[in-house]
C-alpha cells in the first residue's frame, strides 16, 4: 500500500457536487480515503479569470501502481464530463492530479510525480498543508509546511463557504 496525495479541482458546472462525486468514485476504485482538506475557492492560475476553482486535497491509500492509478483517475474525469479538446487549461468539470505517490519519483510523458509545479502554487499547498504539513517532498527535501512558507504565489485561496439556502418568508 502506498500513501498518495491528490488534488481535485473544478471550475465548470456544479463544482461542489462534482468534487463529492469524484471523491465517491475515488473511494470505490482507487483506495481508502485517509484524510481530506477543507474545500477552498481559489483564484485561477493561468486559466480563465472569470471561472474560479474549487480545490480540495485528499490522501488515499492505494494498492495500484502509479500508471494504473492515473488511468483510473482519468476514467473518473471522463465519466464526470471532463472534455479534453487540447486547449491549454480549458475549463473543466473535474481535474484529479497526483501530487505525491509515497516517496516515488516518476518521470514519464503521461505522469510526473511529484507534480512538477505543486511547490509553486498556493492553491495546492494550502489545502495540502492541512493534511500533510510534515510530509517531505522527495525531490526538494522540504516539508509541505516549509514549501508553503516560502511560496511567493499571491493568488487568492479561501475556505469555500457556499451560500446558505435563503430562509422562506414567515
Ligand atoms: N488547475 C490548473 C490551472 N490553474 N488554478 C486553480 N486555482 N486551481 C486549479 O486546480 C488549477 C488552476 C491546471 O490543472
Ligand atoms: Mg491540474
Ligand atoms: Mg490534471
Amino acid at each position: 500500500m502506498e500513501e498518495v496525495y491528490l488534488l481535485l479541482g473544478s471550475n465548470l458546472g456544479d463544482r461542489a457536487v462534482l468534487l463529492k462525486q469524484a471523491l465517491s468514485l475515488i473511494r470505490v476504485r482507487a483506495g481508502r480515503v485517509r484524510s481530506s482538506s477543507s474545500v477552498y475557492e481559489t483564484e485561477p492560475w493561468d486559466a480563465s479569470p472569470e471561472l474560479p476553482f474549487l480545490n480540495i486535497a485528499v490522501c488515499i491509500e492505494t494498492a495500484h501502481e502509479p500508471m494504473h492509478l492515473i488511468s483510473v483517475l482519468l476514467d473518473i474525469e471522463s465519466e464526470l464530463g471532463r472534455e479534453r479538446d487540447g486547449s491549454f487549461n480549458a475549463p473543466r468539470t473535474i481535474d484529479i492530479d497526483i501530487l505525491l505517490f509515497g516517496n516515488r519519483m516518476i518521470d514519464e510523458p503521461a505522469l510526473q510525480v511529484p507534480h512538477p509545479r505543486m511547490h509553486l502554487r498556493r492553491f495546492v499547498l494550502l489545502p495540502l498543508d492541512e493534511i500533510a504539513h510534515a510530509v517531505v517532498h522527495p525531490v526538494l527535501g522540504k516539508t509541505v509546511g516549509q514549501l508553503l512558507n516560502t511560496c511567493i504565489d499571491k493568488l487568492a485561496v479561501d475556505i469555500y463557504k457556499p451560500l446558505k439556502s435563503i430562509a422562506p418568508d414567515q
